[in-house]
């Protein structure tokens, strides 16, 4: 059987995702795909439909799944669309713009008795945090006590607004951080430096985990993240995911990516495999509606915080039953 999905948004991101749809995926057709850019959309449609409006796409009969890739505030209303269509979605990170629009795609779900929608956390998928996270349920490390997060980015992307800082990147830390302890984050602290960038912000977890995480937009040297887990009796950390050491010019060492887009190339392939293989099964995988709130919600009040006392209690009511 093959799957026909549909793909809305063909930036960095969309594109990437098309790229693997066509080329690394198994059981797929991409049937359509639709961007705000027509003539973007006509150079990469080869058999595909172009569609002008992202609901329509939703609605075709002949789009059975859908990837969702358009801008961030636009997230939120197109997954509801797919439930509404009860059609199986790839939703990218951040769920929504905001907490109130991601609990709306949770009542969606919840309403119709079932999840529909995977968003695109993919570092759960990533070879280096599966690996720490297996080692660290294995007992390897001993009882974790601290999780070091360093999220830097060579240069903020050009479409980079307001606290996107937090909203756009960090929502990576919050999903990863809860993922890879297994507990809920209950409190924040966050630190700007002058200008606003980096960020240094710290977190617990209802074991009393403490969690820091730098957040540096415009690190100049490259793509750089990094995650140690510290337990009583070991750490585990990611070494840099390069395959290659070079020598050259009286330098020794590994190069940084760009962006995230080849850090993280492994990570979205399987993350999509398993989507495709999810959405013939029917079993979901990787990161629920529910958590694309959780990490929106806690963003959002770390926004909060920052413009205020530069705290927060984390607040995020009752997780429905369908999300056990
Ligand atoms: C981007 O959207 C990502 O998802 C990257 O992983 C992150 O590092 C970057 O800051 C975001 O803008």
């Amino acid at each position: 059987m093959t799957l026909s999905v549909g793909v809305i948004g063909l930036g960095v991101m969309g594109a990437e995702h098309l790229r693997l749809l066509r080329e690394e995926t198994a059981g797929v057709h991409v049937a359509a795909i639709c961007d705000a850019d027509a003539e973007r959309a006509g150079r990469l449609a080869q058999d595909a439909e172009v569609f002008s409006d992202p609901l329509a796409l939703i609605a075709s009969d002949r789009v059975e799944a859908v990837v969702i890739a358009s801008p961030d505030a636009t997230h939120a209303g197109l997954a509801e669309a797919c439930v509404a269509q009860r059609k199986f979605a790839l939703c990218e990170k951040p769920l929504a713009g905001t907490a109130v629009e991601a609990l709306q795609v949770v009542d969606a779900e919840v309403t119709l008795g079932r999840r529909l929608i995977q968003v695109g956390y993919m570092r759960r998928f990533d070879p280096a945090y599966v690996e720490m996270k297996r080692a660290k349920d294995a007992g390897e490390i001993g009882a974790p006590v601290l999780l070091h997060n360093q999220h830097r980015n060579a240069a903020a992307p050009g479409w980079f607004t307001g606290p996107m800082a937090v909203t756009n990147s960090f929502v990576h830390e919050i999903d990863i951080s809860r993922w890879l302890l297994g507990s809920e984050l209950v409190s924040a602290v966050v630190h700007a430096a002058p200008g606003g960038d980096p960020l240094m912000i710290t977190m617990e977890t209802e074991r009393g985990e403490i969690v820091s995480t730098e957040v540096f937009m415009n690190a100049h040297y490259g793509y750089h993240v990094h995650a140690e887990i510290v337990g009583r009796s070991g750490t585990v950390q990611m070494s840099q995911p390069a395959v290659t050491l070079t020598n050259s010019a009286l330098h020794h060492g590994h190069g940084y990516p760009e962006n995230w887009v080849p850090r993280f190339r492994d990570a979205y392939r399987v993350q999509m495999n398993a989507w495709v293989r999810s959405v013939a099964t029917g079993e979901p995988v990787g990161a629920s509606a529910w958590d694309g709130y959780v990490a929106t919600a806690i963003a959002e009040q770390v926004v909060t915080a920052l413009q205020t006392e530069g705290k927060a209690k984390l607040f995020l009511g009752a997780r429905p039953e369908i999300y056990a």
